[in-house]
């Protein structure tokens, strides 16, 4: 098995790769297999470049590393890392330029969206923390929630963070060796009433007809994989291929599971449907690169990743100071 350091690399360069391939399509409808094939091929030369999903995900590291856990400096780190050409959602624009004008980090993602967003952005950045937070479940909740609302104030927003989180921080700590998919999704079945609960103490009660749409998909996703795979149009249209995080965490989780030992595919997958392709992609390679270790992704895309702005060597050497912050703590 993949060392405890080659896992939580994995985790943050699979996020990087699933969000730096998948950013080539976002937001298309269903790719014809040529375009997949290209994208696939070891040759398949691109920019290797990041979007917001990767640039987040990078001040999470870098709060996490300077105060932990401080959701007032890491609302300082989105504003200090933000470029708008990294293509953000619109609620974490609006967040940000908030932010910038002088307002606490406690309040301004109630004016995102009425009822604050329930974007994906939240779950998109969150694998430093599912992987950081790996020896202590309250605290892995607890620090996942507080790195969502500073944009995402809707509870189907957060917990959408929370659940991937804490799907991230599970697949840290199995074997792939004898990974089972079906017991990896009961465990978040029967977990997904209380992370919602403690959503609600950080938010509020939501009340919507869809409060347990988590819940439903999971189950479904369970449904899937007893089936052993089902079509991608199935899922598209069951799970969601949205920017909604209830419209695609659990997609993400789902494609993880379904090709958990080569997670590559998962991301293809996630590329192959469409839609919010970079950060479904993203959320897949979270993890399974936590699952497997980095060494599980195609070589030659992670070489094509690219090393500008605060690109691969900085975010590999982020990975490192953690894991040393974890070893002086003495949990590893
Ligand atoms: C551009 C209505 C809502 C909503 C609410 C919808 C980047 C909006 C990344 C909104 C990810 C979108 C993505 C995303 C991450 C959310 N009512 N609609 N209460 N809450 N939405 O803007 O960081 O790609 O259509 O808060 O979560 O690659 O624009 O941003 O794909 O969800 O953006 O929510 O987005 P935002 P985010
Ligand atoms: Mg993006
Ligand atoms: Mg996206």
């Amino acid at each position: 098995m993949a060392t405890f350091l080659e896992k939580l690399k994995g985790g943050v360069i699979g996020a990087f790769l699933g969000d730096a391939l998948g950013k080539e399509v976002e937001g298309r409808k269903r790719l014809p297999e040529e375009s997949i094939k290209e994208i696939e091929s070891p040759g398949y030369v691109w920019d290797g470049d990041y979007t917001d999903d990767t640039e987040m995900m990078i001040s999470i590291m870098e709060a996490l590393l300077e105060r932990e856990f401080d959701p007032e400096l890491l609302a300082q780190k989105f504003v200090e890392n933000y470029h708008s050409y990294r293509g953000y959602g619109r609620g974490a624009k609006k967040v940000i330029r908030l932010l910038k004008e002088g307002h606490s980090w406690s309040e301004v993602a109630k004016l995102s969206f009425p009822g604050g967003s329930f974007g994906n952005g939240a779950a998109m950045r969150i694998a430093p923390i599912g992987l950081f937070y790996f020896y202590d479940e309250n605290l892995l909740i607890k620090n996942a929630i507080l790195s969502s609302i500073i944009t995402h104030y809707h509870p189907l927003g957060v917990e959408g963070g929370v659940l991937m989180a804490y799907a991230i921080s599970m697949a840290l700590k199995k074997d792939p060796r004898t990974f089972l998919p079906i017991d990896f999704l009961d465990v978040l079945i029967e977990k997904e009433a209380d992370i919602r609960e403690e959503v609600y103490k950080y938010t509020y009660r939501y009340e919507g007809e869809d409060k347990e749409i988590y819940l439903y998909a999971l189950k479904k996703a369970k449904g899937f994989l007893l089936e052993n795979g089902v079509n991608l149009s199935r899922v598209k249209r069951q799970l969601g291929t949205s920017s909604k995080a209830h419209r695609s965490v659990v997609t993400a989780i789902y494609l993880f599971l379904k090709h958990f030992d080569t997670p590559f595919e998962g991301m293809m997958d996630a590329i192959r449907m469409g839609g919010d392709t970079d950060t479904i992609a993203c959320m897949v390679g979270a993890i399974g690169g936590a699952l497997n270790g980095m060494g599980v992704f195609p070589t030659e895309k992670i070489d094509r990743l690219t090393d500008e702005g605060k690109g691969k060597s900085y975010v590999l050497s982020l990975s490192e100071k953690l894991y040393k912050r974890l070893k002086d703590k003495g949990v590893l």
